[in-house]
């Protein structure tokens, strides 16, 4: 087995299919014998990152966390899958720079906000939209999508098995797996 350990970082808007992507693609590389392990807002922000709020310097130390404790996943030769909006490019650019240059994935997960919106799955676009939560991604906080991620996909067009798929085929191409 010639796989080594690498950062899969999701990026996208609240609601654009991070977790449910993500828990598919975990579900898939665990089936295929792969170590993989998942940092998301349950195990993370629920956890070492209680302290931290949405503000630009919250966040900003959310992601820089999140980046050295994803560093010593791969470090033990885990694929780890993390899922943040993260939503500055600085912070996500300052991750990439604590791994080599092939250990860091950017993979964008792009939806309209349009649709985002319309699935608010949690009714938390209804509240930043009523003023019941400030600085709401994509409301009332800015999201800077990626330059030049290294895959993107698109959740407002294809289906989750799809998108899987496509990650899995650039994980294969790229000899990742
Ligand atoms: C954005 C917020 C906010 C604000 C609470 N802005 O859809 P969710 O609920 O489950 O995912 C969102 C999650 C975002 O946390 P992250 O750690 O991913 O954010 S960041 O990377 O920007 O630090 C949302 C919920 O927390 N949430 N308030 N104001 N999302």
């Amino acid at each position: 087995n010639k796989h080594r350990g690498c950062c899969l970082w999701f990026t996208g808007l609240s609601g654009s299919g991070k977790s449910t992507t993500a828990c598919k693609l975990e579900e898939e590389l665990h089936n295929n014998g792969i170590h993989c392990y998942l940092l998301d807002g349950d195990n993370i922000r629920h956890g070492l990152n209680n302290d931290l709020g949405f503000s630009p310097q919250d966040r900003k130390e959310n992601i820089r966390r999140i980046g050295e404790t994803a560093k010593l996943f791969v470090d033990a030769g885990i694929v780890v899958i993390t899922s943040f909006i993260s939503p500055y490019i600085s912070d996500r650019q300052a991750v990439r720079q604590l791994f080599g240059t092939s250990d860091f994935i950017e993979l964008y997960v792009s939806c309209s906000l349009q649709v985002c919106e319309q699935r608010d799955p949690k009714g938390l676009y209804q509240k930043a939209r009523k003023g019941e939560i400030s600085s709401f991604t994509g409301i009332s906080a800015p999201y800077e999508a990626p330059e030049s991620p290294e895959i993107t996909v698109h959740t407002d067009k294809h289906t989750t098995q799809e998108n899987v798929t496509q990650i899995l085929n650039y994980l294969q191409k790229n000899n990742y797996l």
